[in-house]
């Protein structure tokens, strides 16, 4: 069993998404970010940078308390490899999964949370919403150039890659108000990922 520390947000929807997808069973633990549950002792024992997700893999060999593991990323390349699933047994699919799912945690994750915390917190501050709006843009189009290509990130295989640009860009026209027109590619991926059965199973739970 895995125990998901998480809430219902763009990297908090990330890993009910691949375990549903896995077929993994595992208990949610939702945290109240406005409460500052994040930030309590007992979850920095699990992610000493207070934020989620973050899990409880209970099931190691050893036993014990089990092994914790927090950064998103982190969690899904833990969880794909543990399965040998939702990334590609090639080398090269691998490196491009790989490739994406930095991608999204190094770019696309800080950019498009800027743009959310400027446009709800500091909106005169153009300077800094414009620079990171133009940033969220041009790391959109690389997606929707990606896509024109290829059905997937990673190539035929859907993978953690999808999974991790899937949770920010679902909430790209909604709630960071981007204009989606021009990423045609994109929007048909985010349609088909939030089809999926595992998709709307994780969805659900998370809205509960
Ligand atoms: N790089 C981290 C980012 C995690 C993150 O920013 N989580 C947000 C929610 S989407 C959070 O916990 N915010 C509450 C806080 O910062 O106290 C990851 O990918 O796991």
């Amino acid at each position: 069993m895995i125990d998901v520390y998480t809430a219902n947000t763009p990297n908090g929807i990330k890993i009910p998404i691949a375990l549903e997808e896995l077929g993994v069973p595992y208990t949610l633990h939702t945290l109240d970010l406005a409460q500052n549950e994040q930030k309590q002792p007992e979850f920095l024992r699990i992610n000493p940078n207070g934020r989620i997700p973050a899990i409880v893999d209970r099931a190691v060999a050893g036993g014990g308390e089990g092994l914790s593991v927090f950064e998103s990323g982190a969690i899904l390349l833990y969880l794909a490899d543990k399965y040998s699933a939702l990334i590609p047994q090639d080398p090269v699919g691998r490196v491009r999964a790989l490739e994406y799912l930095f991608f999204q945690v190094s770019g696309i994750g800080p950019m498009f949370g800027q743009v959310g915390w400027f446009t709800r917190n500091a909106p005169d501050v153009t300077v800094g919403l414009t620079r990171y709006q133009n940033e969220s843009a041009r790391l959109t189009s690389v997606l929707e150039h990606r896509l024109q290509e290829s059905n997937w990130l990673a190539g035929d295989l859907y993978s953690i890659a999808d999974v991790a640009n899937f949770a920010w860009l679902r909430v790209a026209a909604g709630y960071l108000g981007m204009d989606m027109s021009a990423y045609p590619a994109v929007q048909r991926w985010v349609q088909a990922i939030e089809a999926r059965p595992a998709t709307q199973r994780a969805l659900r739970a998370m809205a509960a």
